[in-house]
């Protein structure tokens, strides 16, 4: 696999995937979309690694699928051939937390990208927006789904209809994002808070990753339902165990992740 498309590196439990086709806004492609997924996949299987940051360059988070290599497909190729949908999903099936780190444009696919991570940090001069519609196609990886549970439907109404941008302000207020920094501390923050979550216990991070995405597709007694049964297997971690006793003996925890 040629990973010319992304970098990774690995510090502190942290593999940081940084999105490497800055000439062309780090419009997404097979071959990067495919380097990515591997990349998360080997990353998840690591007991070494306890979280992922994504991240793209300053200028651009990612600025969409690769609009060139779509112009000319015909529905066939995308239905049928499955080209451009197929490598998107890979995230989805990523059990550790993923968090986005947002600098610049981050449209249609790329704001779809950074939407299916686990919680996004942006910058302060970070961009989101759906300008499918502009194209005479519509978000196709989430956007119409992720983006109303994410800032309401009139807003994701509003940037899908209109393909208007949303800076980082707006993002924030509609909650969007999680927290906005200067754009020259996007990766300490984002790095941080990775590393806070690295320190945690492993199994912990993931059972809570799990139980807040089950808020998302359940009922909410369905969901208070799951989120009992992953509180009562908190029981069963060596952590829980240390966590507490480090609490009562006024000191900081140091978990195993086990
Ligand atoms: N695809 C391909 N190349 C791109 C893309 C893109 N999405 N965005 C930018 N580029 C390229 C430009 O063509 C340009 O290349 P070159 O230097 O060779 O001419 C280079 O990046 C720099 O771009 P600009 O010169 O345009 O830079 P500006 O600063 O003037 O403008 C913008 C920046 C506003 C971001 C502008 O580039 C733009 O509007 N880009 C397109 C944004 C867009 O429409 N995105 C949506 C694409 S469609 C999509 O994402 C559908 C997703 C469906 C996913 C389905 C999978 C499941």
């Amino acid at each position: 696999m040629s990973d010319e498309m992304i970098l990774t590196s690995v510090t502190d439990r942290v593999a940081l995937i940084t999105l490497n086709r800055p000439k062309a806004l780090n419009a997404l492609n097979d071959q990067l979309m495919n380097e990515l997924g591997a990349a998360l996949l080997k990353f998840d299987a690591d007991d070494q690694i306890s979280c992922m940051v994504i991240t793209g360059s300053e200028k651009a988070f990612a600025a969409g699928a690769d609009i060139g290599g779509m112009a000319n497909f015909s529905f066939n190729d995308v239905y049928q051939g499955d080209y451009i949908t197929k490598n998107w999903e890979t995230i989805r099936r990523i059990r550790k937390p993923v968090i986005a780190a947002v600098s610049g444009f981050a449209l249609g696919g790329g704001c779809e990208l950074a939407m299916m991570c686990d919680f996004i940090i942006a910058a302060d001069n970070a961009k989101f927006g759906q300008p499918e519609i502009k194209l005479g196609i519509l978000p196709g990886a989430g956007g119409t789904q992720r983006l109303p549970k994410a800032v309401s439907k009139s807003k994701a109404m509003d940037m899908c209809l209109t393909a208007r941008m949303m800076d980082a302000q707006e993002a924030e207020r509609a909650g969007l994002v999680s927290r906005v920094v200067p754009a020259e501390r996007l990766m300490e923050e984002a790095m941080g808070a990775a590393k806070t979550i690295a320190e945690m216990s492993l199994p912990i991070v993931m059972m809570v990753k799990e139980s807040i995405n089950a808020s998302y597709e359940s009922s909410l007694s369905e969901g208070i339902r799951f989120e009992r049964r992953m509180f009562h297997a908190a029981f069963a971690t060596e952590d829980q165990k240390e966590g507490m006793k480090a609490f009562l003996e006024k000191r900081p925890a140091k978990f195993k992740h086990q």
